[in-house]
């Protein structure tokens, strides 16, 4: 039977007794209502093959391939390979794929014109210590914030792109490199839950909009240093066989970033997009 529990105080959500492979549109009305309503949902103890994690995938919208062409998967692009070819000829460890999602709080797909809807990740080998995934809600972080900053944010702006101020685009091939800002409110009214979150990435974010940069600056820092509310967190401790998917419209996340590098850590990984906000952008 299926068992749908809480995990975190406002986000977080866990899943067990069912098989992603055969559940019934009944029982995923339920899975996708859990998440919406706590942004973190890990599905327990799954046995998948690529196929069957890319079907499960698109239930929950569009499957795109990610814009790191070198950690695509060589058959399937729409799967994203995390913690694969670690170390190059040398032996030397790739800090890019080592730390990838470590260096701090972020949103995944600021970049895109239309951001990603969720990443959904699929563990198929875990460390002895260390590498779990930690999470923050957005929703919190907008409600934390003094009344005066919330009016101040009404309307505001942001530019973001992939490498963000510090132009950390590593894992881009050279020819992918050059971005073009593309602009989101910086408090986003959340489709699905009509809820308000604060939309926001110290990695991404190049500036705010209508604003002199010295006033641009001051803000993105006074927005990084209020993004994580303490009681808004859920950490996952990976097992192999999890699915954790992430709502990334109002949440943050990262990687911890501190397992023994010479054990194996790695997911399948798909970055999913709404299936609105494409179609209407189809049709502008
Ligand atoms: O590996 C992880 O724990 C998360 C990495 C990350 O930020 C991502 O997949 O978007
Ligand atoms: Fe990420």
């Amino acid at each position: 039977m299926m068992n749908i529990r809480l995990v975190g105080e406002q986000i977080g959500v866990e899943v067990s007794g069912v098989d992603v492979k055969t559940m019934s549109d009944e029982d995923f009305a339920r899975i996708y209502r859990a998440w919406i309503d706590g942004n973190v949902l890990v599905v327990k103890d799954q046995n998948l093959t690529i196929p069957e994690f890319l079907s499960y995938s698109r239930r929950f919208g569009i499957v795109n391939p990610h814009p790191s062409k070198s950690t695509r998967h060589p058959d399937y692009p729409d799967i994203t390979l995390l913690g694969t070819d670690k170390f190059d000829a040398n032996g030397q460890l790739n800090q890019a794929i080592y730390r990838r999602g470590a260096e701090g709080w972020h949103t995944d797909g600021a970049y895109d014109e239309i951001p990603f809807k969720a990443t959904q990740l699929y563990a198929i080998a875990i460390p002895d210590t260390g590498g779990d995934t930690l999470f923050a809600s957005g929703y919190a972080a907008y409600d934390g914030l003094p009344e005066q900053l919330k009016q101040r944010l009404d309307g505001v702006v942001g530019g973001f792109t992939y490498g963000g101020r510090k132009s950390n685009q590593a894992l881009l091939n050279p020819e992918d490199r050059a971005w073009t800002p593309v602009q989101h409110p910086i408090v986003r009214l959340h489709r699905e839950s009509g809820r308000k979150s604060l939309y926001f990435d110290p990695g991404k974010i190049v500036f705010i909009a209508d604003m002199e940069p010295a006033a641009s600056n001051d803000l993105i820092a006074e927005l990084t240093a209020r993004m994580i509310q303490p009681a808004g967190q859920y950490r996952h401790k990976w097992a192999v066989g999890d699915i954790v998917i992430w709502d990334n419209r109002c949440s943050y996340h990262k990687a911890a970033g501190d397992y023994p590098p010479e054990q194996d850590r790695i997911h399948w990984r798909v970055s999913i997009k709404d299936w609105e906000e494409t179609g209407k952008m189809a049709a502008d």
